[in-house]
């Protein structure tokens, strides 16, 4: 394990806001390069999010020295630029247990840090979560500050425009700082971010500005009186054409582009826009990846990173197992499949790196649709493609998904269209944790009339799910887990399956234990396992959450007195449930013996993916304990 040098000067003595409030303006220079240098550090041992987080770290000096963090409320949008945040307040000594089991969250979170004012993952939260801390302040009579710090990628998300909206209306005070560095994960998209990134020159905006007047001077009489308006608001031609006028539709005072890496600016700014009573938005424009060379020169691959060698950015180690992940595996097959299908077209919301399709991007830019963090406008745009013949694919990991769930009931399925959701990140995704393991797929898909749901157990039955659903007429969805599979080989012409039909993967006569997904080879092995116990356990593979092997389990519920339901999801109307429900409604319970194994009703927190799996006892050690104690 690499440990985060202690010998830091500065830092090691900033203990809270008001320690930075108290620096000047050297000191803060220095202490921006020893926060990049413990972020680099840290991340470079363990993996995280440098890139966002070196991209802030003046902004955060700057928040730090110009509000009063001791009153003012700091709420960061996603969270994953917020290192800088954590090592200022009191954090510095748990910094090198980031996004470890027992450590300090990668994100804010409310509860591990009293400056940490709402807790975050997910994008697009922050303008409306401020919003309402300063109608909380405003009710209960207090003054302070309350600044939302929100990125362009995430500004692309409707819920950060409902917020804008209400609080343009509300017209209370508060502060949006618009962190801009025209990126996303990759680079930003949308005509949002082409108006944000349009660059404005000085001697542009004053040739502008001129002619403008000019021409306004010629039209007789109204047009002196317009001159003169114009000459009178000067700022107000200039505000025309730059993003100031989007903001101030919405009633905010727009103050920017300003540089986000020069500390005493923005000092000075955040200090004199304190006093305006109103909503203000302070659009700062700053470097992903800033004072690291590797990552200002590939942002997209040092947005979430795993461990690297810090002298020259390159992967330390290679820690994985050789194979495949899911990812590209599905990525290989999306490809394969919609070049023999020309209806096939791949949305992603902000993300064909992280879910495959780049691959797409490159051969079918076409029929490629990158739509931003917009899940909810991805699926219903998704619907209404398919409305028109398309058979679209839907690519949006399983935690991120669960904000287009009524775009799913009544867009897609209501309408029984032929949208294929392909939702990875299934389960327990580790050390991102509580606000990205994709813990209740199963459940908010499955009770949804129409949609079939599925989960293979390895690389081939991915690309067989895959071929299913786009051979099916209606909406489907196929969800997998992060990793890799046990590199099981994968057919450029994958055969369809038959829906609600499952397989046995061994036969057995003591117990059965009936599973799907990532759990199907855990399972088998605890079988082979328990055969030393003198144990013979047989296991079932349902492939599909829904519809259910009907058949094929009444049969095992027939053959077996014991019975285990393993699943990666939430216990909670999830995997098992179903199971249990159709063999309630069944009446073949009576006499057996029914345990459940899975995510209980409560938030998983980070960790390795092994650790968490052995921690909930649904690994293979915890079906073989759970199997002994029931048939002891
Ligand atoms: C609802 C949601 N969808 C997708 C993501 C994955 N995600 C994390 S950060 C990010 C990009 C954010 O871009 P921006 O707000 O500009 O911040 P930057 O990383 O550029 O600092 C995305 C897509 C997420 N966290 N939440």
């Amino acid at each position: 394990m690499t440990d985060v040098p202690m010998n830091t000067t500065l830092l090691s003595r900033i203990r809270k806001p008001g320690d930075v409030k108290a620096l000047s303006m050297a000191q803060l220079t220095t202490l921006a390069q020893e926060l990049r240098e413990m972020i680099i550090t840290q991340v470079a041992g363990h993996g995280g999010h440098l890139a966002p987080s070196l991209g802030v770290v003046e902004l955060t000096l700057a928040l730090f020295k110009a509000f009063d963090l001791e009153e003012d409320k700091l709420v960061w949008d996603v969270g994953h630029q917020a290192y800088a945040h954590k090592l200022l307040t009191g954090r510095v000594n748990d910094f090198h247990t980031l996004r470890q089991k027992g450590g300090i969250s990668g994100f804010p979170r409310l509860g591990e840090n009293p400056y940490d004012h709402f807790g975050v993952g997910h994008s697009s939260t922050s303008i409306s979560a401020a919003l309402g801390m300063a109608m909380a302040r405003d009710l209960k009579g207090e003054d302070h500050d309350v600044v939302a710090v929100i990125g362009d990628g995430s500004l692309t998300a409707g819920l950060a425009f409902e917020g804008l909206n209400q609080a343009g209306d509300l017209g209370r005070k508060m502060v949006v700082v618009l962190n801009d560095n025209e990126m996303s994960i990759s680079k930003n998209v949308g005509a949002l971010s082409q108006f944000l990134s349009r660059k404005m020159t000085t001697p542009f905006l004053q040739r502008l500005k001129s002619d403008v007047e000019g021409l306004l001077g010629t039209i007789p009489k109204i047009g002196d009186d317009l001159a003169g308006y114009a000459k009178r608001y000067g700022d107000s031609v200039k505000s025309f054409f730059t993003p100031g006028i989007l903001f101030e539709a919405f009633h905010f005072t727009y103050v920017g582009p300003i540089d986000g890496h020069n500390t005493a600016q923005m000092v000075k700014v955040f200090e004199e826009i304190r006093n305006l009573d109103k909503p203000v938005l302070v659009h700062v424009m700053t470097i992903k990846g800033k004072g690291y060379e590797p990552a200002e020169s590939d942002p997209t691959h040092f947005h979430g990173v795993g461990e690297f060698i810090p002298e020259t950015g390159l992967a330390r180690k290679f820690s994985g197992t050789g194979l495949p992940s899911y990812t590209s595996i599905f990525g290989s097959t999306l490809c394969a499949l919609a070049g023999r299908d020309e209806t096939i077209v791949a949305i992603t919301a902000a993300m064909p790196e992280g879910t495959g399709t780049e691959c797409f991007r490159k051969n079918y830019p076409e029929r490629f649709v990158d739509v931003g963090i917009c899940e909810q406008h991805a699926v219903t745009f998704a619907a209404g493609l398919a409305t028109q013949g398309y058979k679209p694919a839907v690519a949006i990991y399983s935690t991120f998904l669960q904000r287009a769930y009524d775009q799913i009931v009544h867009d897609v399925c209501l309408q029984n269209l032929n949208v294929n959701f392909f939702l990875d990140r299934g389960g327990l995704v580790g050390e991102d944790g509580a606000t990205h393991h994709g813990a209740f797929d199963f459940s908010y898909l499955r009770h949804v009339p129409n949609i079939v749901v599925m989960a293979p157990k390895d690389e081939a039955e991915l690309a067989q799910m895959m071929a299913t659903a786009f051979a099916h007429d209606g909406p489907c969805a196929v969800r997998y887990p992060r990793g890799t599979g046990v590199g099981a080989k994968v057919s450029k012409t994958p055969r369809k399956l038959a829906i609600g039909k499952g397989e046995l993967m061994r036969d057995g006569k003591d117990a059965v234990i009936i599973t799907l997904g990532s759990r199907v080879y855990p399972a088998v092995e605890a079988a082979m396992e328990l055969e030393a116990d003198g144990l013979d356990v047989a296991v079932f593979n349902t492939r599909f959450v829904k519809p259910l092997p009907r058949k094929q389990l009444l049969e095992l519920a027939a053959r077996f007195e014991t019975i285990l339901l393993v699943e990666e999801n939430a216990l909670a109307g999830g995997f098992g449930s179903a199971v249990l429900e159709m063999l309630t409604e069944a009446d073949v319970l009576a006499g057996r013996k029914v345990k459940q194994l899975g995510i209980p009703d409560e938030f998983v927190e980070h960790g390795t993916q092994k650790e968490l799996r052995a921690m909930l006892g649904i690994d293979t050690a915890g079906m073989k304990r759970t199997l002994l104690g029931m048939l002891r």
